[in-house]
């Protein structure tokens, strides 16, 4: 089985919940729709669970905004990245490192930021932009009118950081694929259209984290709920 799970924001306990209920086998694939960390403070319970998984299970890991943000912020030392990372709860995450990291992120304070998040930069190149299923296409949140026939995807900036409102969610993406997103938190329940479905259940606002399984057409809730999109 593969399973499609949404934005976990470092919320370890919903992490934790949702793979009690799905009991992953050896041969299931687990795919993460980014957004591993900031606003919730349970990260290193989280990048520590992620990387035990990686060791015993095919996980595909795909690179969400905030991943996008801190890359170009720690990688590509883009200060400007700073103001996001204030404003969607990076400093909030990292608090659970460091209480200098209010100071840390103000200054800029790079390297220091760097070794606290060691296991997470080191998750980074391993990081897709998107993934298949069958007739389903994983990745965190859109692509634009222009990139629905274009093959192969290539991925920019904004590809990160669409709505659904900016997103042709009645098409399907080369006429046969199905979007499988996070990124937007529209509801506790998964919300499905014709080239669109939508699995950010709020785990980042201490809510729930949901998973989608293309074989069955049901998405999983951390709180036990089943969905039937079928
Ligand atoms: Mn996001």
């Amino acid at each position: 089985m593969n399973y499609i799970i949404g934005d976990i924001h470092g919320n370890f306990t919903e992490l934790e919940k949702l793979l009690t209920i799905i009991k992953p086998q050896a041969n299931d694939r687990l795919i993460f729709l980014g957004d591993y960390l900031d606003k919730n403070s349970g990260t290193k319970r989280t990048l520590d669970l992620l990387h035990q998984l990686a060791d015993t299970h095919d996980c595909v890991f795909l690179k969400g905004n905030h991943e996008y943000v801190w890359e170009k912020y720690l990688l590509g030392h883009e200060l400007q990245r700073r103001d996001f990372l204030l404003k969607f709860g990076g400093l909030e995450m990292l608090k659970e490192f460091s209480p200098e990291a209010e100071r840390l992120l103000l200054e800029d304070k790079i390297d220091a930021i760097s070794v606290f998040l060691k296991e997470y930069l080191n998750l980074l190149p391993h990081m897709k932009n998107y993934a298949t299923v069958g007739s389903y296409l994983a990745l965190h949140a859109g692509i634009t009118d222009e990139q629905m026939d274009s093959t192969p995807l290539v991925f920019d900036e904004p590809n990160y950081f669409l709505r659904p409102d900016h997103i042709p969610t009645e098409l399907k993406y080369l006429g046969q694929y199905t979007l499988v997103a996070g990124h937007t938190h529209l509801s506790p329940e998964p919300v499905k259209l014709p080239g669109y479905i939508n699995v950010d259940l709020g785990a980042g606002f201490g809510k729930y984290l949901g998973a989608f399984c293309p074989e069955t057409s049901q998405v999983i809730r951390s709180d036990g709920k089943i969905f039937e999109l079928g």
